[in-house]
């Protein structure tokens, strides 16, 4: 019998800065209503979610930025994303901006069991961007002011019927990501992000090449690791602010087996058997036979470049 985890890919297209939660909670229904048609048991939504990327927006007084923030989970807004996952026996996942009871701020994502209760929860740890407003650039990306770096780690939890971890955006472009999961053995990453489609300290580079580096890293993480991986995107143009999309579900070979074409609200549904992560686990990214740890210790003595080894 495959152990199979029939998951959907929930892309969200472009939420502007002026709709609410209670419209985006709607869509969000609306996309797991489509999942739950195509046989789907588990929905994966992007990074913040609920709202805008938010971290566009310079705040000068930081406070002002808890808008967009969330002190309960789940809350009003978001309560009947949760009433409708129990309803259908839909696991999820979605990402959201976390404000804790003792005043802490971070990029959350969660999964959610069929019955609607928070399995479990995971805080971004790789903050992309910059802490101050930065004229140079030609648009902010201000998670450093608004989050702190997560500080759970990269844990993997048995979910459905397999070993499910998260992360988020920026961490799938860091092989740290997925090897910390891989030495627990897991069987499917899922992650949400919202990336620019024009790096902003290089105009050159465009979406061609932003979709490149996020199809190589989310590629790479999964085959080195032998994982499934579902990253989920938000797309299109935001208050002017172009995210470039590229929702895809990778396979523990490396390869793309869907992906979306358009920058709209949708679902890309997948039978990922987690057995198929066997061959690789058990054969070349067999970690107990073929690791040599001995001689990574710079990998975690060293954050930054330092002088060379060798002579
Ligand atoms: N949301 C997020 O992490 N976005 C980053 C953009 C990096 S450019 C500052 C990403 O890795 O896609």
């Amino acid at each position: 019998m495959p152990r199979l985890i029939t998951v959907a890919a929930a892309q969200l297209g472009p939420i502007q800065k002026a709709e609410n939660r209670q419209s985006v909670v709607g869509r969000m229904i609306a996309l797991m209503d489509a999942a739950h048609a195509q046989g789907a048991t588990f929905v994966v939504y992007p990074e913040l979610a609920l709202t805008t990327f938010f971290p566009r927006w310079y705040h000068e007084d930081r406070a002002a930025a808890d808008s967009w923030f969330e002190a309960a989970m789940p809350g009003p807004a978001t309560q009947p994303l949760f009433d409708k996952a129990k309803a259908l026996g839909m696991a999820m996942s979605f990402g959201y901006a976390e404000l804790t009871p003792d005043g802490h701020h971070f990029n959350t994502s969660i999964l959610v069991d069929r019955k609607g209760n928070i399995a479990a929860k995971y805080r971004k740890v790789h903050l992309p961007g910059h802490v101050e407003f930065d004229p140079e650039r030609t648009h902010q990306h201000l998670e450093k002011r608004y989050f702190e770096p997560g500080d759970l780690g990269f844990p993997v939890w048995r979910f459905e019927d397999g070993l499910v971890g998260m992360a988020i955006c920026n961490d799938r472009r860091w092989p740290e990501t997925y090897r910390v999961m891989g030495l627990q053995g897991v069987e499917m990453v899922v992650l949400g992000f919202n990336t620019p489609s024009v790096n902003s300290q290089r105009a050159g580079e465009g979406m061609a090449d932003r979709l490149f580096h996020h199809r190589l890293s989310v590629q790479a993480g999964a085959y080195q690791n032998a994982t499934w991986v579902v990253a989920v995107a938000k797309a299109g143009t935001e208050d002017g602010h172009h995210l470039m999309g590229g929702t895809l579900i990778v396979d523990p070979n490396g390869k793309i087996v869907g992906e979306i074409d358009h920058e709209a609200d949708g679902v890309l549904v997948h039978a990922c058997d987690l057995d198929e992560t066997r061959f690789g686990k058990d054969t070349i990214f067999d970690f107990a036979r073929h690791r040599r740890v001995e001689h990574y210790g710079l990998i975690t003595e060293r954050t930054g470049v330092g002088a060379p080894l060798g002579r």
